[in-house]
């Protein structure tokens, strides 16, 4: 990870009074109890709203018991039920929306591997909220006007690209509205136009610092201080990679599009987990198993509460996502609570032979090793009943030099360290550089053979 002292501008930001980098210092500083008096105000008026004009939400409530005369404050959320994505792909495409068409003014989609895609509708106040939010996020990365934005999160029915856009231009950045895409492209504009901001997953971003050489540039080119990363998980060593391979600060930027998109929220200059705009969005932690709220510092899957959204609120949505709450005030200032950087999802856990694996835990231990490139793929099969773990990861270009004992160590070196990590064995393939399949969007890396 970059020090001080060790780049200008790194220095530059942490100069800069952490104030400046506040975009709503009323909310984002507010105090917890008046914190919860705004939720608790919003929650009500939300129960009244959806149980009046959505009737999947009223059928859910009778049938669970529950008035909107029974919630007086947030402490009152946990006696209402549940939504899924599937609840979501059962009213395709507009059925929980909790307004007339004529007041949508966007819609996105997400494709979804199997089956219907998943709808969203926003109206005009959900569009402006969507905009705060994201030009908080940018501000705590330390974005402003004197940046040159570069999004490269796809733009269409995915959320990410238009998601950061009107963000990115409400803090007055210069923005390059690029796409996904054509990496030859992204590289010759990120030097004539000097980007100083990339947005996009951390694994084009990776793919992106790798092909610099390959099309005549280098860092020298590039003005990059700044990365927001997100839509996908990824891990504190990938933040290091990331940092080391373009010199820039990355920061983690999530949210999902049933939620809003992008902008639900982000980490700060001290990565010390990302700060939830939780007057917008109300975060809750729960057993993967028994759906039980857990207290802070325990992981389980994260639940979100939108409080504001107008177009398709969504009461208690279990995102799936893994991770933890902490509602510790950060050195920024910020009084927000924070989500730990997510770790996977609970449906993208693997189990192998009885033991949990997360594709992150892969990641995790091939970049703390540091001798190989951070690109792999994980195939899982079953053999004789028994699953089985291939990773075919790639070699960096420096070390096809090696003989093939040397790589015949190494691979027994990655095959020992995952084994330590992850109690399991992994027959370990080193593979030539450029030979996994790039993703220009989110990073597939598990093959499950199982399942076909
Ligand atoms: O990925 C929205 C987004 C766009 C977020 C650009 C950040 C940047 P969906 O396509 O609906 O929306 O996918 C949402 O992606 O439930 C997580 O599993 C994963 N995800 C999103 N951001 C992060 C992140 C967008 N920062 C799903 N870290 C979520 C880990 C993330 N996973």
């Amino acid at each position: 990870m970059l020090t001080k002292g060790s780049n200008a501008w790194y220095n530059d930001l942490h100069t800069r009074s952490d104030e400046s980098m506040i975009w709503n210092k009323k909310v984002e500083c507010m105090n917890r109890e008046d914190m919860r008096a705004i939720q608790s105000e919003r929650l009500i008026q939300l129960v009244k709203n959806v149980y009046n004009h959505v009737p999947f939400y009223r059928k859910r409530m009778n049938e669970a018991g529950v008035k909107p005369s029974d919630i007086h404050s947030i402490d009152d959320l946990v006696k209402l039920p549940f939504t899924y994505k599937t609840d979501l792909r059962d009213n395709y495409p507009f059925n929980l929306f909790a307004v007339p068409m004529q007041d949508i003014v966007r819609v996105h989609a997400s494709s979804g591997t199997t089956g219907k895609p998943t709808t969203v509708g926003y109206t005009k106040n959900d569009i402006e909220n969507w905009r705060e939010v994201v030009a908080r996020c940018l501000s705590m990365s330390g974005i402003g006007k004197h940046d040159i934005m570069q999004i490269s999160y796809g733009y269409g029915l995915f959320t990410g690209g238009l998601g950061v856009h009107y963000g990115a231009e409400t803090v007055g950045c210069s923005v390059v509205p690029i796409s996904g895409g054509n990496t030859r492209r992204q590289l010759q504009l990120m030097s004539d136009f000097g980007s100083t901001v990339l947005a996009c997953t951390p694994s084009y971003a990776l793919h992106l610092a790798d092909a610099l050489n390959e099309n005549g540039y280098s860092l020298k080119n590039m003005k990059l201080k700044i990365g927001v990363f997100g839509a996908e998980p990824w891990t504190e060593n990938m933040r290091v990679e990331l940092e080391k391979k373009w010199g820039i600060r990355a920061h983690d930027i999530y949210g999902l599009s049933e939620v809003m998109g992008p902008g639900v929220a982000n980490d700060c200059i001290y990565h010390s987990g990302l700060h939830v705009h939780e007057d917008h969005f109300f975060p809750e932690i729960v057993d993967p198993l028994t759906k039980e709220p857990l207290e802070d510092g325990n992981e389980g899957e994260l639940v979100f509460t939108t409080l504001t959204k107008e177009g398709i609120p969504l009461i208690r949505y279990n995102t799936r996502d893994l991770s933890t709450l902490t509602h510790e005030t950060c050195q920024c200032g910020r009084t927000s609570v924070r989500m730990k950087k997510i770790t996977g999802r609970s449906d993208d856990m693997l189990i192998i032979r009885g033991v949990n694996l997360f594709p992150s835990q892969i990641e995790h231990v091939l970049l703390e090793l540091g001798e190989t490139s951070a690109h792999y793929m994980l195939y899982v099969d079953r053999e004789n009943n028994l699953d089985t773990l291939e990773l075919k990861v790639e070699l960096d270009e420096s070390q096809l030099t090696g003989t093939i004992r040397d790589l015949q160590n190494l691979s027994r070196k990655i095959e020992h360290a995952l084994n330590s990590a992850i109690g399991l064995h992994v027959k370990v393939s080193l593979v030539e550089p450029k030979t996994i399949a790039r993703s220009e969007g989110k990073a597939v890396r598990v093959v499950d053979n199982r399942k076909k």
